[in-house]
């Protein structure tokens, strides 16, 4: 199904707008108890012109965490704060998912009691973390043992439970960016001679196992995916398999008929051209919904859109400084930049005070 990025889409059973995407952008505001910020109501609202958000990455588990003050959906408390936030982007009439996040490796033991971060196999990455209000390098972490695999693919199950009950449209699955079921997939990362480690279908299966308990628990038609196959995001180090592995992995993804894969194209943040790979290979071993996300413009969308490449496009930052960016894509307004120092962590400065613009509120 082509059309523009303006024209509406059926996601699975959920209509939305247009074929806008919210990107998955962490912000660093939770508060106590990694309960999503008191402000997170009125931020996502404001960007609920949006055909569809994706929520923050956001924790599973305590240990699913790896920087300080992102936000998690396991306890009554972050779930009912979650809620807030649904209900106000559906009072938009916007769509919103939660995205589902393990960080495996990419930790500190400051916020782990002094213990090790959790990881396929027991090597660190060259990769910083924020903790403590400061950058400061990953911790060492352990490998996990066989008998934990089952725990963490139950948190995944729980918290889209959890979504759930907090009324989110649906799932992603944080597959992306050098997290714990990236490391999984990757022979640099993944060392391990059990059944989660060796082949190309062995480093697959905690993530697919995770998907198939998600999909299992709240509908596969509510489910998806985020995938980046040569992003060197939080240490990644390429091993040259990427093409068979991640072709393997969208194929068993599609046997599993959920709503999208939404992929990562080039270096996460950019270059979109990081390494050669071909993307249309896995949009053609998907028969469902295909959301491409990274540097994209409204002629780049356009284009893509309109040669049938993707049916959704995700912007990240420009998300940011533009609540309206649909209405700015279609009038032409001039896009605000955003301001780097307040990205992450703080209060309303650069989160909710970015304005809508003269020409969207006229529209
Ligand atoms: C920026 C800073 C911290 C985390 C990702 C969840 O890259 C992230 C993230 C991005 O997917």
């Amino acid at each position: 199904m082509t059309g523009t990025l303006f024209s509406p889409f059926d996601l699975g059973d959920i209509a939305l707008a247009n074929r806008v995407v919210m990107a998955p952008l962490t912000r660093n505001r939770a508060g106590p108890g990694l309960v999503p910020s008191l402000l997170a109501p009125e931020y996502y609202a404001q960007r609920a012109s949006a055909g569809l958000i994706i929520t923050e990455a956001t924790q599973v588990s305590p240990q699913a965490q790896g920087y300080q003050n992102t936000p998690g959906i396991y306890t009554p408390e972050q779930v009912a704060a979650w809620r807030r936030v649904t209900d106000a982007v559906h009072a938009k009439g916007g769509r919103i998912f939660v995205q589902l996040w393990h960080v495996g490796r990419v930790s500190h033991v400051d916020l782990h009691d002094g213990k090790a971060p959790v990881a396929p196999s027991a090597i660190r990455p060259e990769a910083k973390t924020f903790v403590n209000n400061a950058f400061v390098d990953v911790s060492e972490p352990r490998a996990l043992e066989l008998d934990e695999i089952p725990g963490i693919v139950e948190s995944f199950r729980s918290s889209a439970a959890n979504a759930i009950e907090a009324g989110f449209d649906g799932v992603e699955v944080h597959g992306a960016n050098g997290y714990l079921l990236d490391q999984f997939l990757r022979e640099t990362a993944n060392a391990r001679t059990d059944a989660y480690g060796g082949s190309i279908e062995n480093r697959a299966r905690l993530l697919l196992e995770v998907v198939a308990a998600v999909a299992d628990e709240i509908g596969a038609g509510r489910t998806g995916v985020r995938l980046s196959p040569v992003s060197p995001a939080s240490g990644i180090v390429p091993s040259g398999d990427e093409q068979p592995q991640f072709n393997h992995v969208v194929e068993a993804l599609n046997g599993l008929g959920i709503a999208y894969i939404h992929v990562v194209e080039g270096a996460t943040g950019g270059p979109r051209d990081a390494a050669p790979f071909d993307y249309d290979a896995l949009r053609q071993r998907f028969g469902n919904t295909y959301i491409a996300n990274n540097g994209y413009n409204l002629e780049l969308a356009n284009s893509r859109l309109g040669d049938g490449k993707a049916d959704l496009i995700a912007f990240g930052h420009d998300f940011i400084a533009n609540p309206d960016l649909v209405e700015r894509l279609k009038t032409g307004t001039p896009l605000a930049q955003m301001e780097m120092a307040t990205i992450y962590g703080g209060g309303a400065q650069g989160y909710t005070d970015y304005p809508a613009s003269i020409a969207s509120m006229d529209a």
